[in-house]
Formats: structure tokens, C-alpha cells, sequence
């Protein structure tokens, strides 16, 4: 008997200070698992939650699931033990969590509602519970559920079929990301080389890197719709080989498409050549943890970069056309006078697109534990964990000082009447409209919190 599988990406709370007013992306991990689900028979959907308008109780009595697997972030894990309670009001069936926080701090989701944690080798361990379930057989030797007991080595290949994406065709003209409009996700690698203190992502992996071959990648390419490309590797610049060898796969088979990536300031300062052999091949913008302008916190980071890297990076981004969108982390012993540096030093950078992230140890990193007894926003507030709200009180300002200065550089930089020109020549008045809805829709959320009697 074949198993309906309802497959969930939920829809932030109202606390989450959220990036979907700017961009919705794919549910890329939830194409990965349905495609590999349904090459063995069983029916499965794929709900957008961020998109769709009626309650979850409407889908579950419409779809009437065997089995609802739910993704989640951090800031989304009181939403899907929400969704799990639910759910089981309306049907006994097995409630499967999994996503890179239940990889990594499985503990958090724990609830009577919830059936299985996946912490390990999420597609392989999902096809087990369901072949199982389906078998009428024991759960108890999945090695990747948490709750087990048992050790599971993560893997470090990736032969799991191309996402389907037309699981979520419904949806695909709604997926965006800034002016990368409509915008389709692709992952190439896992895990990052690197070893900064404060980063989560090395632990999904448990600190490895691997990465999939560009004859792999070159053949899902060519089967996505979409134009524009989100490479979601946590950094895509690492071997200037194997990118080299992708832009000559992108010229000979003739592939004309606009790409968006992460990458570190040293590989760019290094490898200026290559920069510019991938715009010629579509290379269209860069997200890059610049972090900090001082030198110490770099440092302290373990960032492997410095002041000067940063600087040569973004001007090697701005000479050959590539957006620049950096990303910073607003230290918690900031003082009114690091603020004012950190602008001019964004404005002497010439950077349009920023993302400012109140430092956050995140669980699961070394850093939660040095700062656990300093919280200001507790552990099961989850979804105040969005990288936007502060979570440690800040040593030197009122938490309310504090937002108001991380919002008056989003405003300088944003509101700069010569950046809004240069955007609206280069992406037209009606995306640059769009977009300045979104951030107005952020900068609110942002000054009702500062505005809140007890800011938390
Ligand atoms: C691209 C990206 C985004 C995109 C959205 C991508 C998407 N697919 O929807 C955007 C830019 C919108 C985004 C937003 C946010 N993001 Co983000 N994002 C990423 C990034 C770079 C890649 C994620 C991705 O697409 N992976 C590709 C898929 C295929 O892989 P995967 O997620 O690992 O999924 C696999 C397994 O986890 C598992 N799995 C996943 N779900 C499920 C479900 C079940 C049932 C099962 C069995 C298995 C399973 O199987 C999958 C296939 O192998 C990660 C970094 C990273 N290394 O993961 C950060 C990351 C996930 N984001 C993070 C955060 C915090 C956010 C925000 C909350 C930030 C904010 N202030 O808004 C928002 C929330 C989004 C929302 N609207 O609710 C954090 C999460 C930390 C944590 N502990 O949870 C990360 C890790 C970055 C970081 N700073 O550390 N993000
Ligand atoms: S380079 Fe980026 S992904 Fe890699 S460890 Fe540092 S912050 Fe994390």
C-alpha cells in the first residue's frame, strides 16, 4: 500500500522579524525529499505555507495524509510543535521534523506531538521511516532518528535524485529573492572548509565539506525553468578549479543564466581573475560575510580575512559589475561611535545591499554556551532567534538605542538618494518599488520593537 505524504514548510510568526517581505524561496530541501518519496510509488504534495492563506486543520482534512513531514529553522520551532498538535487533533498520523536545526540541537523539538527528529542523513532517514511505516515494521534501528540512541555517521556524498521541481508548480512564479525575480535554488556543496567561531553552519555537517560533481550540476541546470540561480552553498568560492571548470561547462553547453552565491573576501581578493571569468559566464551577485570593518573583531571571529581583504573584495565585486550584498554582525559591546564607523565604512565601500545581524551565539554553536547565562531573549522564544533581534543585552547601550542605530544605517544606506537612482536605472521603478514595500514592512517591525514598553 502506497503512503500520502503531506510535506510542510511553514509560515514564520508574526514575532519573526522575516526576511519574506523581500524574498520567498523555493522549499528546496522539501523538492529533495518528495522527489525521492515519490520514485517509490508514494503520493506526495508539497504545502507553501508562507503562500498559502487558509489554516493548516484546511489542508490536513483536505489532503487526509498518512504521514506530514515538517521543515524547520530555528525561529520556526514553536510554529511546527504548533503544527504537529494540530495536526494530531485532526488525524493520527506520524508527524517527521527534520531541517538544519533539528540536525543539530534535535533536543529542541522535542514534543508528545511529534513522532520522529531526524538528526542525520535527512532524505536516506525519511525513506526508512517511511518504508517502515509502510511495512508495519519497527522504527527502533533508524539510525538517523534522534531518540534512538544510536551514532549516525552524516554522509558525505550527495546521489539523491534531482529535485522534481514541478512538486511545487503552483508556487514557482511566487519565489524571489530581491530584484533575482523569479529565482530557483540549487545546492552544489555542503558544509564550508572554514572554521568561524560564530557560524552554525559547520555543524550540520559535523565540520566536513563535500561537494557534487559539475557534470552533476551542469545536468540539473539545464532543467531548471527559472533564469535566475541561488546557489545555497554556504560558500560557493573554495576551489578556483572546479569553478573554473563550471564556467567553461556554462559556455560549452550554452547555458545563459544569471547567478546568485555566497563566497568569502579572501577568494575574491585572491582570485580577481576568476571573479571575472564567472561574470562572463553569469556571475550577477555575491553574498559576502564581511562581518566587521575592525580589525579585532575579524580576528576574534576567526574570520581568516582582514579589513583590508574586504576592501579589495568589494572593489574587485564593483569593477566588474557583481552586486555586492554584505552581510555584518553588529557586535553586542557596540557604542554609538562603532555605528557611525561602520557606516562610513559601508558607504566608503560603495555597498547598496546590506543585512545587519545583532551577533547571536547560535544553540548548537561553542559560542551558546559562553553566553547562555546572558540571554535577554530566551532559548524557547525560538522565534526571536532570527538573526534580527538581539539576543544578548548589549553591553554598552540600551537594547532601544541599540535597534534605533542598526535601523538608522539600514535607513542611510537604503534611503541614499544616489543608490536609489542607480537601482532604479538598473532594475527598473516597478522591482525597486516592490522592494522598498518589503524593507518598510522590516523597518516597522523593527520600531515597533524599539517602541515596545519592555523591549524583549
Ligand atoms: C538559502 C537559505 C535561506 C533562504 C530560504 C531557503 C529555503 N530553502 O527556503 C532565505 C534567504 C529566504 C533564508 C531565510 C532565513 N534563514 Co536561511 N539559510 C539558507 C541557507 C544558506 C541554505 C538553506 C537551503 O536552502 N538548503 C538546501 C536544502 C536542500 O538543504 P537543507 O536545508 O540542509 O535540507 C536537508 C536536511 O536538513 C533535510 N531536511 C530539511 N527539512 C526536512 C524535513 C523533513 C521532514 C526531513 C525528514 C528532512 C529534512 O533534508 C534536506 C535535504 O538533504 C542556510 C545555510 C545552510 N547551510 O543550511 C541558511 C540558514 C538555514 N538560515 C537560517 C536562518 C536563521 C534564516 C532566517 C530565520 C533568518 C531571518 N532573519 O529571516 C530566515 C527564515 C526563513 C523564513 N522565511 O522562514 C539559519 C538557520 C539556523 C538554525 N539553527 O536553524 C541558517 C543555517 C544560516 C545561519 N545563519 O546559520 N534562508
Ligand atoms: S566561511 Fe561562512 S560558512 Fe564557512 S565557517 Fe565562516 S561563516 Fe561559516
Amino acid at each position: 500500500m502506497n503512503v500520502k505524504i503531506l510535506l510542510i514548510r511553514p509560515k514564520p510568526h508574526k514575532e519573526t522579524i522575516g526576511l519574506q517581505k523581500v524574498m520567498i524561496c523555493e522549499p528546496l530541501e522539501l523538492e529533495y525529499l518528495g522527489t525521492y518519496i515519490k520514485s517509490y510509488g508514494h503520493e506526495v504534495e508539497i504545502l507553501d505555507m508562507i503562500l498559502e492563506k487558509k489554516p493548516i486543520s484546511f489542508y490536513i482534512e483536505k489532503f487526509n495524509p498518512d504521514v506530514v513531514g515538517l521543515t524547520a529553522y530555528i525561529a520556526h520551532v514553536n510554529i511546527v510543535k504548533e503544527y504537529a498538535r494540530e495536526i494530531k487533533q485532526i488525524k493520527n498520523c506520524s508527524v517527521v521534523v527534520g531541517g538544519v536545526h533539528a540536525e543539530v540541537v534535535p533536543e529542541d523539538f522535542d514534543s508528545p506531538f511529534i513522532d520522529y527528529i531526524i538528526k542525520a542523513n535527512g532524505i536516506k532517514t525519511f525513506g526508512q521511516i517511511i518504508s517502515a511505516l509502510q511495512n508495519n515494521l519497527s522504527t527502533e534501528n533508524i539510525e538517523g532518528i534522534w531518540g534512538n540512541n544510536l551514532s549516525p555517521i552524516k554522509e558525505t556524498t550527495f546521489a539523491y535524485p534531482h529535485p522534481d521541481r514541478s512538486l511545487v508548480k503552483k508556487y514557482r512564479d511566487k519565489y524571489y529573492y530581491m530584484f533575482h525575480n523569479p529565482c530557483a535554488l540549487m545546492k552544489t556543496s555542503f558544509g564550508c572548509p572554514y572554521n568561524c567561531s560564530f557560524c552554525f553552519c559547520r555543524k550540520i555537517t559535523d565540520g566536513k565539506y563535500f561537494f557534487r560533481n559539475i557534470k552533476d550540476i551542469i545536468d540539473e541546470l539545464k532543467n531548471i525553468p527559472e533564469d535566475e540561480i541561488y546557489i545555497v552553498d554556504d560558500d560557493f568560492l573554495v576551489d578556483r578549479d572546479r569553478l573554473l571548470e563550471f564556467c567553461n561547462a556554462l559556455d560549452e553547453q550554452n547555458i545563459k543564466k544569471k547567478y546568485l552565491i555566497y563566497g568569502r573576501a579572501d577568494f575574491i581578493a585572491k582570485n580577481e581573475d576568476v571573479i571575472k571569468r564567472f561574470q562572463a559566464s553569469g556571475l550577477r551577485a555575491v553574498i559576502v560575510g564581511l562581518e566587521s570593518g575592525r580589525e579585532e573583531e575579524l580576528l576574534k571571529y576567526n574570520k581568516k580575512s582582514s579589513v583590508e581583504i574586504n576592501e579589495t573584495a568589494v572593489s574587485i565585486l564593483n569593477k566588474y559589475n557583481i552586486e555586492c550584498y554584505g552581510t555584518f554582525i553588529i557586535g553586542i559591546d557596540y557604542e554609538k561611535k562603532d555605528f557611525s564607523n561602520l557606516y562610513i565604512w559601508i558607504k566608503k565601500l560603495n555597498i547598496k545591499f546590506i543585512n545587519l545581524q545583532p551577533f547571536t551565539p547560535l544553540p548548537g554553536t561553542e559560542l551558546y554556551d559562553d553566553y547562555k547565562d546572558t540571554l535577554i531573549i530566551s532559548r524557547d522564544q525560538f522565534e526571536k532567534w532570527d538573526l534580527a533581534h538581539t539576543v544578548v543585552k548589549p553591553v554598552k547601550m540600551d537594547i532601544r538605542s541599540y535597534y534605533f542605530n542598526i535601523l538608522k544605517i539600514y535607513y542611510k544606506i537604503t534611503m541614499n538618494p544616489v543608490n536609489i537612482l542607480k537601482m532604479i536605472k538598473k532594475y527598473g521603478i516597478k522591482e525597486c518599488f516592490k522592494l522598498s514595500l518589503g524593507t518598510s514592512s522590516i523597518t516597522m517591525q523593527y520600531i515597533k520593537k524599539s517602541l515596545q514598553k519592555e523591549i524583549r
